[in-house]
């Protein structure tokens, strides 16, 4: 049976701390903000900037129709405000692009996708990563001591992007999170290497996948269903900057982020980065767990028609990214003063692969200016991208901005192929601006 997926108000107000509980586990509760959960009359007022006549009857748990449309209603404790929740069973946020300026995304800035109940009352001294499989050696067990202990330590800016980002502007519609731009970010990540866990225990020659088990929860509660084991290619597997992570930005991992250990796989679906992370499983075949197959982070090999069945065996699992840009300054939307120039940056990216150019263009497309381009500080890291802007005159302008990878591969301008989950859209981003004499 398929879990029922429940709104924000009708779990909220049936009952908050419980609601807490199921959404995010005890660990990580949720507010409302300010004035929901209790506050007084007062306090609502005050965040709505006006007297309240009706008050006392304002119902409990109802989001202000003066807030309901601005921003997310909730706030999720430790994440900048301006996150906007998609879901909340289970929870799903995304990053407006002006928050995503940092060239390390700190965590209250990374956005959230969970598939699943995060673990609750995570304890890093008891946790352990169990190793097994049909091609591994031996079987292995390590605590997280034992990882960083045994092992070398390795930091690296690694960017993830959920391979759903962009979904929303699918035609005909995906369903699942309607993703914009913000499933993104690039924190900085310290782990060891799976490589060398991996020696350690001994892998046969016939390894082809690394599977990845989280301690996370299926939403319907059945203990022997897992809401997502994915996993990569054993050559993924060993590159240098596939890491066991058990710190980001220089501090443990955040729960929602996977605490205390988390595989980080750049450049691929951030889904292969399993959170949680508590079993490895090196395989002898394409690893076959959940959302391994179907429409789950697959897509048609070859090109269809928009809104085509497509028989499973013409589907093929996501690998690297598509390279692509976002815009982080100026906000969309921003007033620029004529006669000024305008500081333009962003960052790009383009899975495994460098990108080598960025351009933006603020007449549709017609023309292209080349934007300065930072290299990557290490292999699978954004690169940041900055230029100035003059307008010729006033109006309404678009700046899109269009990156290009190492092999010559653009982003496109329209969305590109069609998927039936709404996978690798990297079309140009877009910002609007109203230019003012
Ligand atoms: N155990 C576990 N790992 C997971 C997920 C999950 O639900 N459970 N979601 C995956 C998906 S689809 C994405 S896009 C990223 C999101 O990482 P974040 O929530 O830290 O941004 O984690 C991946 N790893
Ligand atoms: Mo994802």
């Amino acid at each position: 049976m398929a879990p029922r997926e429940r709104g924000l108000h009708e779990l909220y107000a049936d009952d908050p701390g419980r609601a807490d509980a199921l959404v995010f586990g005890r660990r990580v509760g949720v507010t409302r903000r300010g004035f929901l959960g209790g506050a007084g009359r007062g306090a609502l007022a005050a965040a709505l900037g006006a007297a309240l006549p009706f008050g006392d009857v304002f119902p409990g748990g109802l989001v202000p129709a003066a807030f309901a449309n601005a921003e997310s209603p909730f706030v999720i404790p430790g994440k900048d405000p301006g996150l906007v929740v998609l879901n909340d069973r289970p929870l799903n946020a995304e990053t407006p692009a002006h928050l995503l300026d940092d060239d390390v995304t700190p965590a209250s800035r990374m956005f959230v996708r969970n598939n699943g109940i995060p673990p609750d009352g995570v304890d890093p001294t008891t946790w352990t990563l169990a190793i097994d499989g049909e091609s591994a050696a031996a079987e292995r067990r390590f605590s997280i001591d034992e990882l960083k202990r045994g092992f070398a330590h390795h930091r690296y800016r690694l960017q993830l992007e959920c391979g759903g980002n962009g979904r929303s502007e699918f035609d005909p519609p995906a369903r699942g999170n309607q993703w914009t731009t913000g499933a993104v970010a690039c924190p900085e990540w310290t782990g060891v290497r799976l490589r060398d866990v991996l020696e350690a225990v001994g892998v046969r020659d016939d390894a082809v996948y690394v599977g990845f088990t989280g301690a996370d929860r299926h939403l319907s509660g059945d203990p022997d269903k897992r809401p997502i084991s994915r996993g990569v290619p054993i050559a993924k597997a060993r590159q240098d900057e596939t890491l066991l992570a058990f710190a980001m930005n220089g501090e443990p991992i955040p729960a929602l982020h996977g605490a205390p250990l988390r595989l980080v796989c750049g450049g691929w679906p951030a889904s292969t980065s399993g959170k949680w992370l508590r079993g490895l499983a090196v395989r002898d075949r394409v690893h076959d767990g959940a959302k391994m197959g179907g429409s789950s982070y697959r897509v048609p090999c070859r090109p269809v028609a928009a809104g085509s069945a497509v028989p499973d065996e013409e589907m093929c699992i996501i690998e690297s990214m598509p390279v692509k840009s976002l815009i982080t300054a100026p906000r969309s939307g921003a007033t620029i003063p004529l006669g000024t120039s305008l500081a333009l940056r962003g960052h790009a990216w383009a899975g495994e692969h460098a990108v080598s150019g960025v351009a933006v263009s603020i007449d549709f497309g017609q023309t292209w200016t080349p934007c300065a381009l930072d290299s990557a500080v290490n292999r699978l890291a954004w690169q940041r991208f900055r230029t100035e802007l003059r307008f010729p005159g006033p109006g309404y302008y678009e700046v899109w901005a269009r990156a290009t990878d190492e092999r010559g591969r653009a982003q496109p301008m329209v969305v590109p192929g069609w998927n039936p989950k709404g996978y690798l859209n990297n079309a140009t981003h877009r910002v609007a601006l109203r230019v003012v004499a």
